[in-house]
């Protein structure tokens, strides 16, 4: 770490400790302890490429949904992220080139968790985040940079994948050939959302796009949805990418990186709940396309982030963070694991899908 966080959240006005806090992936998050709280985020800029435009993202967005959540008669104050400024009136800090950051109010009386503890938490869940993609229905989707370049293009995800295997850069293809094989045999998969998308047949819409349980803050009290987060990667893209990425991750039976394969499946009842909440929020606004793909979104997703975590495995562990050896390859043997049992599944998942329509 070469800043210091005392300096850092001095130019947002705070002086308290602060100490690090919850569990992503991908950015530094910390907790201030002063009344109210703050949450404390650097932006991983080796991720996010240009941080400036996540922030615009970020400070638009969050703007349309306060004035929604008011509209709404709702309370902004918890319903949506809040920025806090610098002293000097920005979104955010920047201690040097590789070193952003940016503040929000904390959201009290709220939990994130990793894995829903009973169905009614991962339907609650399903409908925030369907709430959050209808509010954002009306906005307008040329404004959004892409924070990401081809973010959920799984075509393109392939590809990186297939360089990760050629070059071998830490000689650990030996060991994941079988893992590898699955992933290959299974590349024509790869186009057929993205190209729905270039023909048309699916609409390009104002998407989350990392809609995992743990980016959704559920009412400590009355267990509602309250808050969607993490919006790092608000851009256009497919309803079906929010819809696949949060059952990949929420409708497992275990936790993402479990190693005893024995007790990962695709739970059909968190899957049922999911599709209930989802689809009783996000307004009626899907097409024919949009509903025959919601299965195979969730085995396409679960799909990609199998070949990010394996293709990150090969590469040394460059992107997601691990916290020990071999983490992002257990990662991405849940994820098979899951695509296989999803495949025999497909048939009741459509059936479900239909019910709720
Ligand atoms: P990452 O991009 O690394 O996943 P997140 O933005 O999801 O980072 O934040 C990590 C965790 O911090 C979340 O899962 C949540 O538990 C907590 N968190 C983030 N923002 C807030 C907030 N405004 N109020 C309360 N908790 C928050
Ligand atoms: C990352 O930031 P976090 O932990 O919510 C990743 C997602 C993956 C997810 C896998 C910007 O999400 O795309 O699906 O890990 N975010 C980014 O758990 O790459
Ligand atoms: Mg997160």
């Amino acid at each position: 770490m070469n800043y210091n966080l005392s300096d850092i959240i001095r130019n947002f006005e705070i002086n308290v400790e602060i100490e690090p806090y919850g569990n992503g992936h991908i950015n530094d998050t910390y907790i201030a302890q002063s009344d109210p709280k703050y949450i404390l985020q650097r932006i991983n800029s080796a991720v996010f490429k240009n941080p400036e435009q996540v922030m615009s993202n970020i400070m638009g967005v969050t703007e349309h949904l306060r004035r929604k959540i008011i509209e709404n008669g709702g309370n902004p104050e918890r319903e949506t992220l809040n920025l806090v400024k610098t002293r000097d009136g920005k979104s955010y800090y920047k201690a040097d080139s590789d070193n952003y950051f940016r503040m929000y109010k904390f959201i009290e009386d709220a939990v994130s968790y990793d894995k829903a503890e009973n169905l009614r938490q991962f339907c609650e869940a399903a409908k925030a985040f369907g709430r959050f993609q209808n509010m954002l229905s009306d906005y307008p989707v040329e404004k959004l940079y892409e924070t990401i370049p081809d973010f959920h293009d799984t075509r393109k995800r392939f590809e990186n994948f297939e360089t990760a295997v050629t070059e071998d850069r830490m000689h650990r293809l030996a060991g994941v050939k079988k893992e590898v094989d699955f992933a290959f045999a299974r590349k024509e998969d790869t186009g057929i959302i993205v190209d729905a998308i270039a023909d048309g047949r699916v609409p390009i819409r104002v998407t989350h796009n990392d809609t995992k349980l743990n980016n959704v803050m559920l009412d400590k009290q009355t267990g509602e949805g309250v808050c969607v987060i993490d919006l790092d990667t608000v851009m256009p893209g497919s309803l079906l990418y929010d819809y696949g990425d949060a059952l990949r991750f929420g409708a497992s039976s275990g936790a993402e990186d479990e190693r005893d394969l024995n007790k990962i499946w695709f739970d059909l009842d968190l899957f049922e709940v999911f599709t209930q909440g989802f689809l009783s929020e996000v307004g009626g606004a899907l097409n024919e396309e949009e509903v025959r793909l919601l299965p195979f979104s969730a085995k396409i997703m679960t799909y990609e982030c199998g070949i990010r975590f394996l293709g990150d495995y090969l590469n040394g562990d460059t992107y997601f963070k691990i916290h020990r050896h071999g983490q992002n390859l257990d990662r991405a043997r849940t994820q098979f694991k899951l695509v296989a049992d999803i495949e025999t599944k497909l048939g009741i998942m459509a059936d479900i899908v239909n019910k709720y329509l």
